[in-house]
């Protein structure tokens, strides 16, 4: 069984099976649509980041420009992940979110500006790492492996994902800081490599099913950092 192959026009009906169908369907450029010709890892459950999609018309080959694609995410090695938050359409919040994890804590750290000065945000890991939405949407519902119930940082039933409140500053900024023992970076409690952050618009006020937070207004997909900052 061959591990890694190049795909090719002919494989369009595999593509369009196989892959998201809307972004075959509307590419002017598909014919370009590769993996990379590296091989899918399986470790411990996690896909670890062995393939990829280009989308660049321009860009038809991956090895050739002497990048070790793939071996940054192979797992027990990866220290830190790093969210950018983007603002959503119409909104200005933007940011960059570390997490960091020392012998099973995972340490957020946060600055984050274009919040609405004076206010609280809700913050929160949603299930996907997934920015194709132009209002945060596709990021999906909060992160909950555990199936809990939605909460603020402090109690134990609550999301995975529920990383409580901003608190922006008389100039709309503010820097996170907060610890957490119920996730990891890769796993295999609850990890969060890939998944999405979501800062919204109001405030989490803890009740169910999701803290009343309203419209996501920012929006970061969480990847593993560079060791080399
Ligand atoms: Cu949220």
């Amino acid at each position: 069984m061959q591990a890694a192959r190049w795909l090719r026009d002919s494989d369009s009906d595999l593509l369009s099976q196989r892959v998201l169908p809307t972004f075959a369907a509307n590419s002017n450029c598909s014919k370009n649509l590769i993996f990379m010709n590296k091989p899918i890892f399986f470790a411990g459950g996690l896909i670890a980041a062995g393939m990829l999609f280009t989308s660049g018309c321009a860009h038809t080959c991956c090895d050739d420009h002497g990048h070790n694609h793939g071996k940054a995410a192979a797992g027990p090695q990866v220290k830190q992940l790093v969210a950018v938050v983007q603002p959503t359409a119409g909104n200005k919040c933007a940011g960059t979110i570390r997490f960091t994890e020392v012998d099973g804590t995972v340490y957020v750290y946060g600055e984050i500006s274009g919040l609405t000065p004076g206010q609280q945000h809700a913050m929160h890991i949603h299930e996907f790492g997934d920015a194709t939405s132009s209002d945060g949407m596709k990021a999906g519902g909060h992160y909950n492996p555990e199936e809990k119930p939605h909460g603020l940082p402090g109690t134990d039933a609550r999301h995975a994902g529920d990383l409580g409140n901003l608190k922006a500053n008389e100039e709309g900024k503010t820097v996170y800081r907060a610890e957490f023992q119920n996730i990891s970076l890769t796993g295999p409690k609850n990890p969060i490599i890939g998944r999405g952050v979501i800062i919204h618009a109001k405030p989490d006020d803890g009740g169910q099913p999701v803290g009343n937070a309203g419209p996501r207004i920012g929006f970061g997909t969480i990847g593993v950092a560079n060791p080399k900052q």
